[in-house]
């Protein structure tokens, strides 16, 4: 046998960001060389991702055990594992395909495979004896992301909140990523004062950012804009403004018609129909130095979208995360039908690291640019940052400057900045290059 072949597979369940259950998988070689990675876990998940797979046994977690998945990685995978070669990525992830054998990997669990692979990429790196982000993207993967920090959660992640989801600061104007961090870091801590000034809670989300109760979205981007003031910033030249609606959250009705279907903005107290939502959008981007909009509408919305990007898409990042669910299919649908200009990945959307990475190629090969994201249920796996410069995506969002499931990706990245040393690249406002007004 080979000194790089698989000698040994074994799983087990730890304890996510939320304290709810999720796989880990560790990977022997032959030679000794061990990888390991933990599994994320989202709460707004789209109806298009592959499923995680969960007990179900209300006797344990409130059903959310994920000791099945944990046994056929144990069983199963770790059979048709045992003996291959670790540094073959993409036959490890084609196997692991096969021997699930449905769609949308719901047999063994889109949380068995993906834990799997991600641990064999990481025994491979390991083996060669280099960082992943070199071993996965090779001598020209030195771009660092501009960092997309989540600084305000409402939605699914801090009920009671504001309607849309997440509302992120983009520090472009940074020299590196390094200081990148460093501007985030102190608005963060002036939106922190603001807060405390208008004696509104300081309390977090799931995600690190303040949950304020609040009565509009305008108010969640009117306080950002006081905190980016008071941290002797400007908006719109130093720092960008992204949102995270996860529209599909408030959508309703009209499920297969998305004409029908409404927006029901319970904070501000509107329901607004697709085209309602978009001159929100327009509005919103006209009066607020907004430059991404995710999941702006719902996930089967699709007309909804391209007269979106028809509308938006030249000054605008117009990000499918739902929408796409890193799906090969629905990203070509969507290129076909311009119907954004950008999209997010999120490795336990589809469950391997090779179509995770063929659909980053494919996004970045039709123009789009591509967002490398976290889950709102995290570990401190940092797989998601190195996949960041492999790829050279240029972007990654995974949450606020707060709390270590989150400041673990953007560590990791401080580290890779300073390993690749001279080489390393922080691209600013070029990110957003698909963008005519940043040309
Ligand atoms: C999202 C994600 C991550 P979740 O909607 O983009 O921020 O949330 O992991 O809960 O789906
Ligand atoms: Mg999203």
């Amino acid at each position: 046998m080979e000194i790089a072949s698989i000698k040994s597979v074994k799983a087990r369940e730890i304890l996510d960001s939320r304290g709810n259950p999720t796989v880990e998988v560790e990977v022997v070689l032959v030679n000794g060389t061990t990888g390991i990675a933990a599994v994320p876990s989202g709460v707004s998940t789209g109806k298009h991702e592959a499923v995680e797979l969960r007990d179900g046994d209300k006797s344990r977690y409130w059903g959310l055990g994920v000791l099945k998945a944990v046994e056929h990685v144990n069983g199963e995978i770790a059979s048709a594992m045992a003996g291959m070669s670790a540094l073959e990525q993409e036959t490890i992830d084609q196997r692991l395909i096969e021997l699930d054998g449905t769609a949308n990997k719901a047999r063994l669990g889109a949380n068995a495979i993906l834990g799997t692979s991600l641990a064999v990429a990481k025994a491979g790196a390991s083996f060669r004896g280099i960082p992943l982000y070199s071993y996965l993207g090779g001598a020209t993967a030195n771009l660092l992301p501009v960092p997309m920090l989540n600084i305000l959660n409402g939605g699914k992640h801090a009920r009671g909140s504001t309607d849309f989801q997440e509302f992120m600061i983009m520090p472009v104007g940074a020299a590196n990523f390094n200081q990148a961090m460093q501007i985030s870091s102190e608005v963060y801590h002036a939106l922190h004062k603001v807060l405390e000034d208008k004696r509104l809670s300081t309390n977090v989300g799931d995600e690190g950012g303040f949950a304020p109760r609040l009565p509009s979205n305008k108010d969640a981007l009117e306080l950002i804009l006081s905190a980016i003031d008071m941290a002797g910033y400007k908006a719109g030249q130093d720092l960008f403004i992204a949102l995270d609606p996860a529209a599909s959250t408030f959508y309703q009705g009209g499920k297969h018609h998305s004409a029908h279907g409404k927006y029901v903005l319970s904070q501000e107290g509107v329901t607004l129909s697709s085209t309602e939502m978009i001159d929100y959008y327009v509005k919103l981007t006209s009066d607020y130095p907004v430059i991404s909009i995710e999941d702006g509408l719902a996930e089967d919305d699709w007309a909804g979208w391209s007269l979106l990007t028809a509308q938006l898409g030249k000054q605008t990042h117009l990000v499918g995360d739902d929408l796409y669910a890193t799906n090969m299919e629905r990203l070509e649908k969507g290129i076909a039908q311009k119907a954004s200009n950008s999209i997010l990945i999120k490795v336990n959307q589809i469950g391997t690291l090779s179509e995770t990475l063929a659909v980053i190629r494919r996004a970045q090969k039709a123009g789009w640019t591509t967002i490398i994201s976290h889950r709102s249920g995290e570990t401190e796996d940092t797989t998601i940052a190195d996949l960041a410069v492999a790829s050279n995506a240029g972007l990654i969002k995974a949450g606020a400057p707060c709390r270590s499931e989150r400041l673990a990706k953007y560590n990791r990245l401080l580290r890779i900045e300073e390993d690749l040393g001279k080489a390393a690249q922080y691209p600013g406002k070029k990110a957003l290059y698909n963008l005519e007004r940043i040309k």
